[in-house]
């Protein structure tokens, strides 16, 4: 389609066009116009453009079986430039622009993330939508149009301080309102009216235009005028506000239970919404077949974590109450609908609702729910099991409803998203259900999609490949990369590698000059850590460790050590104290070490602030070191590792997740695996002792002891202190180092030392990023995703 739309581009005369949308929408002359009236007009111009194509994909695939992404989280960062990469008109639109003396950068700075989501589960949604959208996959996605994303985080006195994200106060250029479609969604206490906005998922050059769907959440009635006429004005906008309230914000706990009333009702009410969709349209759509025994015929849901699991009852419920249908014959049309995706291990994030809270929310849902569950007793108690052994499956249990339990009871797949973690979630936490029934498991290992991270994030890379495998095919068949191999030995390659690093590092340096305020050697190692703060992620291991290298270096600076800088980013939970000490321990780290003339020429440490989709897209293509270091066991499976590797990082990171299969793929021998494996945490889960750690290795003791020193100061918030208690003071009956740092401390400052030794050799380096890169086919989420498809979904590419 790249000619279709170029094409257009030409034929309906885009820059007059946009001209003339800019005039309409800000009455100015264009010289008067604002960046942000020069934005709106290009997103209006743009989704001109796509308008046909749009509409030719609903219409073709109207009465086509298809797959429904529900998720509560996507987050997709800005569109601008996406979609024109995607329509394959970036340059040319830049070049238009120009000629009328636009400057295309100011304008794409203008948008706003839209941040409507926490990390890595929301990052893989929006992965997912362009990859199905490119492979011309029937993917319709479903969720929620929050007002307000993930808060933006300020650094204060090196304290992570929330603000809030009205992304969509000026407008939202990428949102189609479609009030036709609106639905009506009843909660116990309140009714509201459900306003979908569908944004465009433009495919990768190929014509194909998906719908993202997000529900907003509306009064029923606009205003109640009868109570404002009698002067109850407040009343009156309660009413607006409470429907408001559903939508307004999103939860800022990745992986923590909220528990909370509106967070169960935002679930609701966008699974509610979904459903009633999906259930209207299949009766305008496909009148001749229109038996619900066929709905599975038409429509699979995958659920997104346990979060839209709620979607399950409410199908039941519509097909009954609504539609008439027995309850049995509903159960049964909805065991063949629902596929269930996990995406941690971490109990705390296991949704388990209070009775009390499902009944205030849908009681008719919880009644439903209650059946299912009797139905599985009764099904168990047939086969001659205990109570006790029941116990595990039950869903209703000790007045709490266990989400992953209705889903997988219900489903009909289950899937972990690396194969660790798969093996994890059959031989631990989903054990019960594996032994039972040991076919619906299967494992869909992540993927990123390779049109945002890196033909958009990094040109320079993009037209090397580009050049070097003679075709543009690689941007939607990743495994093309395989083809750069056959330059591992060639200086001359290998220095062009080298030098399109070091042009993204420049930029990222020029940039965190600008945002952060500081400067930092572009000629030094980029060894970066960015994702959530979490205990589990350890980015306290990582600041402990260059705590080790500032006292060696301060001892002794003339120490053999190739300059580093250290990059952090991440937002914290705004309840989770500890995460936010990590956040002040990094700041402090930094701030006495960049003020320390004796070793600030070699070491720098960077905490940048407000990490976010667009600030990754500037970071991962100049990394040359991609921190993962999780615990073995506890990261699912990492996204942000496959985005380092693509970009030509090398993995410094532990057997856990996706990286286990990054290194088979890139090779041990280029990357830099170390510390404890499952199984060796495993056994010594009951014995571990981190005081010994502690007493035993002088190094260790320096580093944890420098916490509560007074070196570093956390301003009397007793952050420091805590992390300390939590290494090695441990409460009552707990263990302490609960991630097992200091067991991993000494093997992680062998492998940084081995980093640095190895950076010295350029071309050696060098043929390591390329080789990193030329297997880094398998990470893109378009092979995720046609594996959903063909094993999963059952739906067909479009071509
Ligand atoms: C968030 C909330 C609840 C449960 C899981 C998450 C989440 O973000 N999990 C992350 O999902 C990513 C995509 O599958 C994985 O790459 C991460 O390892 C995992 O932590």
């Amino acid at each position: 389609m790249g000619d279709m739309i170029m094409d257009k581009l030409k034929k309906n005369k885009f820059i007059e066009n946009y001209i003339e949308n800019l005039q309409r929408i800000t009455l100015k002359s264009f010289e008067d116009t604002s960046d942000k009236d020069r934005y709106d007009a290009l997103c209006d111009s743009i989704m001109e453009l796509i308008n046909e194509e749009w509409r030719d994909c609903k219409r073709k695939t109207r009465n086509q079986r298809k797959a429904y992404y529900f998720s509560a989280e996507f987050l997709i960062g800005r569109s601008l430039g996406n979609n024109l990469i995607n329509l394959g008109i970036y340059d040319e639109v830049k070049e238009l622009l120009s000629e009328i003396g636009i400057d295309f950068e100011a304008i794409e700075n203008y948008e706003d993330d839209a941040a409507l989501g926490n990390g890595g589960l929301g990052r893989l949604a929006a992965c997912f939508m362009d990859s199905a959208a490119t492979q011309g996959l029937n993917l319709v996605g479903y969720g929620v149009r929050y007002r307000e994303g993930i808060f933006k985080q300020k650094i204060e006195e090196g304290f992570q301080v929330e603000h809030g994200d009205s992304w969509i106060k000026d407008g939202d250029g990428w949102s189609i309102r479609v009030d036709s479609d609106a639905k009506i969604v009843r909660f116990r206490d309140q009714q509201v009216k459900a306003v979908p906005f569908d944004m465009p998922v433009v495919g990768f050059e190929n014509g194909v235009v998906n719908t993202l769907r997000l529900w907003q959440s509306e009064p029923f009635e606009e205003f109640d005028f009868a109570k404002f006429n009698n002067y109850e004005y407040d009343e009156a906008v309660s009413e607006k506000n409470r429907a408001e309230d559903i939508t307004r914000v999103l939860y800022p706990n990745d992986m923590q239970r909220a528990g909370k009333v509106l967070r169960l009702k935002q679930q609701y009410f966008f699974c509610s919404a979904s459903i009633q969709d999906m259930v209207e349209k299949y009766k305008n759509d496909y009148p001749e077949d229109l038996k619900f025994e066929n709905f599975s015929k038409y429509h699979v849901i995958q659920l997104n974590d346990t979060h839209p699991i709620i979607a399950i009852p409410e199908l039941i419920r519509v097909l009954v109450d609504e539609n008439g249908i027995f309850f049995e014959d509903a159960l049964a049309i909805t065991r063949k609908v629902f596929a269930f995706t996990n995406h941690t291990v971490l109990q705390e994030a296991l949704e388990r609702w209070d009775k009390d809270i499902m009944l205030e929310v849908n009681p008719r849902c919880l009644e439903i729910i209650e059946k299912i569950n009797d139905i599985l007793v009764d099904e168990f108690k047939a086969k001659g099991y205990s109570d006790d052994q029941i116990d595990p499956y039950r869903i209703d249990r000790f007045e709490q409803i266990h989400m992953a339990n209705l889903a997988i009871y219900v489903g009909f797949s289950v899937n972990g998203v690396a194969a660790l973690h798969t093996e994890i979630l059959k031989d631990d936490t989903f054990n019960h259900w594996y032994k039972l029934r040991p076919e619906m498991f299967n494992n869909k290992t992540n993927g990123i999609t390779p049109r945002r991270w890196l033909v958009y994030s990094n040109r320079e890379l993009s037209s090397f490949i580009t050049g070097k495998l003679g075709t543009e095919d690689w941007k939607y068949q990743l495994d093309l990369l395989k083809g750069l191999e056959k330059y591992a030995d060639d200086e001359k390659v290998l220095e062009e590698l080298w030098n399109i690093k070091q042009t993204k590092k420049n930029e990222l340096a020029r940039y965190i000059l600008e945002k952060e305020g500081i400067k930092i050697d572009p000629k030094s190692i980029f060894d970066i850590q960015i994702k959530r703060i979490h205990e589990y992620k350890r980015q306290h291991l990582n600041i402990l460790h260059i705590i080790y290298l500032y006292h060696k270096l301060k001892k002794n600076p003339d120490m053999e050590f190739t300059p580093t800088t250290f990059i952090f980013g991440g937002k914290a939970a705004p309840g989770y104290f500890r995460a936010k000490g990590m956040i002040k321990l990094a700041n402090e780290v930094a701030r006495v070490v960049n003020a320390d003339p004796d070793v600030n020429k070699k070491l720098k440490v960077i905490f940048v602030e407000n990490y976010r989709v667009t600030y990754a897209e500037k970071l991962f293509p100049a990394a040359d070191i991609s921190e993962q270091i999780s615990t073995a066991g506890k990261e699912a499976s990492g996204t942000g590792n496959m985005k380092f590797m693509l970009n030509g990082a090398l993995t410094l990171g532990t057997l856990d997740g996706a990286n286990i299969e990054i290194f088979e793929h890139a090779g041990e021998e280029n990357n830099y695996r170390f510390g404890a494996t499952v199984e060796e945490l495993n056994e010594i889960m009951d014995t571990y002792n981190p005081v010994e750690f502690y007493s035993k290795d002088p190094d260790i003791k320096d580093v944890v002891d420098s916490l509560v020193s007074g070196e570093f100061k956390d301003n009397e918030s007793y952050m420091f202190l805590d992390i300390y208690n939590e290494l090695i003071k441990p409460q009552e009956g707990q263990r302490g180092d609960t991630y097992f740092l200091l067991k991993d401390f000494k093997a992680y400052a062998k492998a940084h030392e081995k980093v640095n030794r190895e950076y010295k050799n350029k071309m050696e380096w060098s043929r390591k990023c390329l080789i990193n890169i030329a297997n880094a086919g398998f990470f893109s989420s378009d092979r995720t995703i046609l594996d959903y498809a063909n094993d999963i979904w059952k739906i067909d590419q479009n071509r």
